[in-house]
């Protein structure tokens, strides 16, 4: 299939540095819970809803429209292991969110994934330029373990809230915590600040 080249590339600041408590791998392994779903691009559609001027529903055609940037960041999963060095291809947030204009008050993104995992982000993780709904890891489509064909990238959270298949993004006023966040995982997963796990727990 006919990708565009990126039209800029962006990235993280501190890629080298290692946040507290975590330790550096080559590899990218895969966390999951469940198992993959299985997609078909014909009936694949991207939703977005809620607190929005614009609500919008993408089909694949309509996705690879899209300014197509390229992002580099370092990835910290909250089990401990960070690879430093990845870049990802796609749809950067702001740009979804400059289309679809939320109003100020719409403080919180719920993100929606095949397989119904959910997970909470605050807007201004998601407006910094950095978070991209990626199609392409380190120059290759991303395999089907790792989201195909689109999984959400939020450079400045763990990496549970880089949630995989996404089908559906919604705005929202109040927040709403999701999957592992009602789980016992921290609501915001600053990974500077080792927000790992609900406050009466660790
Ligand atoms: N839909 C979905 N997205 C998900 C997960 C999941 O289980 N389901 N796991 C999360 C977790 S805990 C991490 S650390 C990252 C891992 O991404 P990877 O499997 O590509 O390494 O995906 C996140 N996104
Ligand atoms: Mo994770």
């Amino acid at each position: 299939m006919y990708l565009k080249r990126p039209e800029q590339v962006k990235k993280a600041p501190h890629i080298q540095d290692v946040p507290p408590g975590q330790f550096v791998t080559e590899k990218f392994p895969i966390m999951t819970y469940g198992s993959t779903p299985n997609i078909d691009l014909a009936n694949w559609t991207l939703k977005v809803f809620g607190s929005v001027e614009n609500p919008i529903e993408f089909t694949w055609a309509q996705f690879l429209d899209l300014p197509w940037k390229m992002v580099e960041a370092p990835f910290h999963c909250v089990t401990q292991w960070s690879k430093l060095e990845n870049t990802w291809e796609g749809v950067v947030f702001s740009d979804l969110i400059s289309l679809v204009k939320p109003p100020k008050s719409a403080r919180f993104v719920i993100v929606h994934c095949y397989g119904d995992y959910t997970t909470n982000i605050p807007i201004e993780a998601l407006d910094d330029k950095l978070a991209i709904l990626a199609h392409k890891h380190d120059g290759t489509v991303i395999t089907p373990e790792h989201g195909w064909p689109i999984r959400l990238v939020v450079p400045e959270r763990y990496g549970w809230k880089s949630a995989k298949w996404i089908n559906a993004i919604e705005f929202v006023e109040e927040d709403k915590p999701g999957f592992w966040e009602i789980r016992g995982y921290h609501n915001n997963g600053d990974f500077w600040k080792e927000e790992r796990f609900w406050p009466e727990l660790s």
